[in-house]
């Protein structure tokens, strides 16, 4: 992996880190905007030097998302896909590790607290990566070789309460939540880590639209629907088709919530520092916003995503239920 310390001279990047404009989320973290996109100061640095010296194959994968949208429901399936096996009760890994171990989100690897499974940067191909990083940084050899994307989008306001209770309990642990209201004028003006959400999908959602054979975008939504139709799809994307149906079911069963959420390695331990295993799994449903969000809060995120995302075909809002 690069050295992310910072050097004795500072660099020119290093330089121009310390101009980007900065803000302060939810009164309780600083971040700062690179590239149009607001992240943890301490990623910016490591997300330069991926986009600058990745060096892609044709057979790596790289799954990509925004915050909370189905990142570790998608680690946890891809992986078990890529294995390429039905793996038998003793060696079913996903028991030995967090999904985030497994596949290693390249940005914030220097915040794990064990060396991921992978080094990015020193293993071979096939690997199987992913990255909360917009499209628009990218490594140019991911865009330009054979790497395949596997995006995972959702409803922005089940996106949005997931955060919130995500970092309610990273930031605030012994404090009041943070007034909700104040979250969904973070979240709709895109003020929050790997922000704005709507950009973030929208980018993956036009590129996938111009190279469907490259990227495969899919809706947390459509997943929970029809979960072996959607399963069975990315197999084929990622041309490792599955043999029957009860193949996509072992897997669908191996990476559900409930046995994730249940598993020893889940329920204690952190594996990117700050941030408990527990934390990843929550109720996983669709339609969780309806408990939470006012009727002014509703039309505030419907409205935003009404403007930003379906004048270009994306349609992220209510796809089961309407409110
Ligand atoms: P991340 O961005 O921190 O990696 P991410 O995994 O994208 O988080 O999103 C977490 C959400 O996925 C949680 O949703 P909730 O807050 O609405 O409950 C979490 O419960 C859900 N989730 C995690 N694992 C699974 C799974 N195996 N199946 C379905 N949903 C899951």
């Amino acid at each position: 992996m690069p050295d992310f310390s910072p050097s004795p001279t500072p660099n020119k990047d290093e330089k121009s880190l310390k101009e980007l404009p900065k803000a302060r989320f939810w009164e309780a973290m600083d971040i700062a905007q690179w590239e149009g996109y607001w992240f943890e100061p301490g990623l910016i640095k490591p997300a330069m030097t991926f986009k600058s010296t990745f060096n892609a194959q044709n057979d790596d994968v790289l799954l990509a998302s925004t915050m909370k949208t189905g990142t570790t429901w998608l680690k946890s399936l891809s992986f078990c896909i890529m294995q390429n096996k039905t793996p038998t009760t003793n060696d079913d890994v996903l028991t030995t590790e967090n999904p985030h171990f497994h596949v290693p989100t390249i940005e914030s690897m220097i915040y794990s607290t064990k060396p991921p499974e992978i080094d990015p940067y020193n293993s071979s191909s096939p690997r199987l990566l992913h990255t909360h990083l917009p499209y628009a940084v990218l490594p140019d050899s991911i865009k330009t070789s054979g790497t395949k994307i596997v995006y995972i989008a959702r409803n922005p306001k089940d996106t949005l309460i997931s955060m919130w209770h995500f970092f309610n309990s990273i930031l605030k642990p012994d404090l009041d939540p943070f007034p909700l209201e104040k979250a969904v004028d973070c979240f709709c003006n895109g003020v929050h880590q790997y922000g704005p959400f709507f950009e973030h999908v929208l980018e993956y959602w036009l590129e996938s639209q111009k190279r469907p054979e490259k990227i495969l975008f899919l809706k947390y939504e459509d997943l929970k629907r029809d979960p072996k139709g959607e399963v069975s799809k990315i197999g084929e994307f990622l041309g490792r088709p599955f043999g029957g149906e009860e193949e996509i079911e072992e897997i669908l069963e191996r990476c559900s919530l409930e046995r994730l959420k249940n598993l020893e390695v889940n329920k204690n331990g952190s594996i990117l520092m700050n941030v408990p295993n527990t934390s990843y799994f929550r109720k996983g449903v669709v339609g969780d916003w309806k408990n939470y969000l006012t009727v002014e809060m509703v039309e505030r995120v419907n409205e935003t995503s009404r403007v930003k995302l379906e004048p270009s075909g994306l349609f992220l809002l209510d796809l089961l239920y309407s409110f």
